[in-house]
């Protein structure tokens, strides 16, 4: 019963330095659903999802990944599971396809192309000078910010996660390529629970379940639908 790709946050609370970031925070993700995150600037998005990796670790409550206690797995596990694309993404002077490889040297061309063509990232690249062995950084080709994202979602995928955050990773892509991005995920084979933190509403609003948070608390947790007609603060957001 235990999928794969289940999450289940208990109780989580977390603080940096003494003042809690996350409070009593419970959700429970299903295997290949997508479950996006909203809420103002420092709610604590960004702070909950980078507890999946063990970014930083809990201070109260649990978080469980396919029934597991994340803190049972082994740091290989772990990695194997989650792939996460930070809000401050950075690639490295080398080619494309490097960039892509990076965390899978061993991915072969055929993988890199496939994720690269999920995050919809196949077509630009190809229309690059060298295609995939297009330098970038110093003395190469400079992309532009939506172009880096989604070579970024393309590294992420490569490594055949489970689990796939999202961390504000299409704030500069178009709506419409964003939403490509998204179907490319839902249809994925083997399936995939994304997490997708967004400061657009309409990124979430077709999400399986949106997690909105409020000053480090979880003020909603439903549909588009019930949490228009059930949370305050995802009504405002809506209307804003
Ligand atoms: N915070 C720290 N140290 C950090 C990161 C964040 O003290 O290294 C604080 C800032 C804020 C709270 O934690 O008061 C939550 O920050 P987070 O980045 O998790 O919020 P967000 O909802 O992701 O904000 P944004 O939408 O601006 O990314």
């Amino acid at each position: 019963e235990a999928g794969n790709g289940r999450i289940e946050f208990e109780n989580v609370s977390f603080s940096y330095e003494g003042e809690p970031v996350l409070k009593r925070i419970t959700f429970t993700c299903n295997p290949g659903d997508t479950v996006g995150i909203i809420g103002s600037t420092g709610s604590g998005k960004s702070s909950l999802v980078n507890l999946l990796p063990r970014f930083y670790d809990v201070d109260g409550g649990t978080i469980k990944v396919d029934g597991q206690d994340i803190r049972d797995l082994e740091p290989k596990q772990l990695r194997e599971k989650i792939a996460i694309v930070p809000q401050k993404t950075t690639l490295f002077t080398g080619t494309i396809l490097e960039n892509i490889q990076w965390g899978r040297e061993g991915a072969t061309f055929e993988e890199v192309e496939q994720a690269a063509k999920m995050a919809q990232a196949h077509d630009f690249i190809t229309g690059t000078p060298d295609g995939y062995n297009t330098r970038l950084g110093q003395g190469g080709v400079n992309l532009s910010g939506g172009q880096k994202q989604r070579v970024s979602i393309a590294r992420a995928l490569v490594r055949n996660p489970e689990i796939l955050i999202l961390d504000d990773s299409t704030s500069a892509v178009d709506v419409a390529t964003e939403a490509k991005i998204k179907e490319a995920l839902k249809a994925y084979a083997k399936g995939l629970t994304c997490l997708l933190i967004a400061q657009r509403i309409t990124s979430v609003m077709d999400a399986d379940l949106i997690v909105v948070l409020d000053q480090g608390e979880l003020v909603g947790y439903g549909t588009h639908d019930e949490l228009l007609k059930t949370c305050d603060v995802y009504q405002q957001i809506y209307r804003s």
